[in-house]
């Protein structure tokens, strides 16, 4: 369980001020040394990531801040930091400690949280020195209040269970949930491109076929070049779910009566608003003659010979469009797209390598710059005309 892929696992981020004990209590909770704690202010400059499997929730990543009153020049960089981290944060953990004086810093995080949806608690750490629980809390309203103290692990217990129970209904969501049931029969069509490393598969596809096994159901997993129609009416699957890749190749041999999705579709009504991304993908054609388009991948890869976002996708933009266009490139997990002003339509990768909440948050930005948002495996439906087809099945 411990190589989750990173992207699938839920972040818990541990902020607050300087020497409140947060790697401390990162440590304690690890039960080993993986933070650096020390009483001097700003040891910790870096936000450090550790994997963790707390129950019923799963796979976490626990991530240790800066603090977060830290002001020395340097320091300003990392209070940016720490913001730019919330927004990778699907719970937020704020360690108080005395001694207190306003709460103002704590209370702009929580704002912080609640714009993002990010759940949070507070928890008072260092209760092995005060009289914890005699303090007044109100400025917290009504967010809940954890006591520990990382010295002698009194209320770590309490507080694992909180993170887990908190995480568990976002974890255990399925991308097949409400879409393949028990004793459902999926056909699975992917081309093996002679550039992946011989004897894996795409982490995306290895979790399908996972989720389908979890859910009682089967599966068949063929190359392009294997059909034909006979073949797939006596397979007689409930669900077929097709690379993006070969939407062309494989339209005319499946059965219009059965379902077809591809791993693009799924991965976007997973991680981001499927609606929104159709609805945008539709806007492609109020491109004007020299409109910037960005092209975003999450991954950072060298360049493909028929590289989908340096190749393929600007070609039929161009094809679909009739205009000379301009295209803008982004890659990384961590972007902060400043060169996004003028951009008229965005396209981003399928997005394995994001976490739905980076997904989103992505999504929602380019909402509010007014661009069209979509992605690969919607735009290229679309493209061929099977955009309704592929998603009429999902809602
Ligand atoms: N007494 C007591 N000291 C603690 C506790 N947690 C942390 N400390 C001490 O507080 C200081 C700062 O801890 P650290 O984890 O580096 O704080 P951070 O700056 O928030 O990461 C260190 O000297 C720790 O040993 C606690 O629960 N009780
Ligand atoms: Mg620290």
């Amino acid at each position: 369980m411990l190589e989750t892929m990173k992207s699938e696992r839920k972040r818990v981020t541990f902020v607050g001020r300087t020497n409140v004990g947060k790697s401390s209590l990162v440590n304690a909770l690890l039960e080993q040394d993986l933070s650096i704690v020390s009483p001097i202010p700003g040891t910790t400059t870096d936000p450090t990531e550790k994997a963790i499997e707390i129950l019923p929730a799963g796979p976490l990543l626990f991530t240790d801040t800066a603090g977060i009153d830290d002001c020395s020049p340097l320091g300003i960089k990392r209070v940016e930091r720490v913001k730019k981290i919330l927004k990778k944060t699907d719970f937020m953990v704020i360690v108080i400690a005395p001694p207190f004086d306003d709460f103002k810093y704590e209370i702009e995080l929580l704002k912080e949280s609640e714009k993002n949806s990010i759940p949070s608690v507070v928890v008072v750490n260092k209760i092995d020195t005060f009289k914890a629980r005699d303090f007044d809390y109100s400025p917290f309203g009504n967010v809940d209040l954890l006591f520990v103290s990382a010295r002698t692990k009194e209320g770590l217990n309490k507080l694992k269970e909180y993170i887990g129970n908190v995480l568990a209904d976002s974890c255990n969501k399925g991308i097949l949930d409400g879409i393949v049931k028990e004793n459902d029969h999926v056909l699975i069509i992917i081309p093996v491109h002679h550039a992946y490393p011989k004897g894996r598969m795409k982490p995306l596809q290895v979790q399908i076929f996972r989720e389908i096994l979890d859910k009682n159901a089967s599966f068949t997993v063929v190359k392009p070049n294997l059909l034909n129609r006979n073949y797939i009416e006596s397979l007689n699957p409930s669900l077929i779910i097709i690379d993006s890749q070969i939407i062309k190749e494989t339209k005319d041999v499946i059965p219009e009566r059965i379902p077809v999705t591809s791993f693009s579709i799924l991965l976007a009504k997973y991680k981001a608003n499927l609606e929104a991304l159709v609805e945008s993908s539709k806007k492609i054609e109020n491109l004007q003659e020299g409109d910037k388009v960005a092209i975003i991948e999450a991954c950072t890869h060298h360049k493909l010979e028929g590289d989908m976002g340096r190749e393929v996708i600007p070609e039929l933009i161009k094809k679909i469009t009739n205009k000379k266009l301009n295209f803008v490139f982004f890659s990384g997990v961590h972007q902060d797209f400043k060169e996004i002003e003028g951009v008229r339509f965005a396209l981003h990768c399928g997005g394995c390598m994001l976490t739905e909440r980076d997904m989103k948050s992505r999504q929602k930005y380019f909402a509010s710059k007014n661009i069209p948002f979509t992605n690969y495996g919607v735009f290229l439906a679309n493209y061929h005309g099977v955009l309704s087809k592929f998603t009429e099945n999902l809602k």
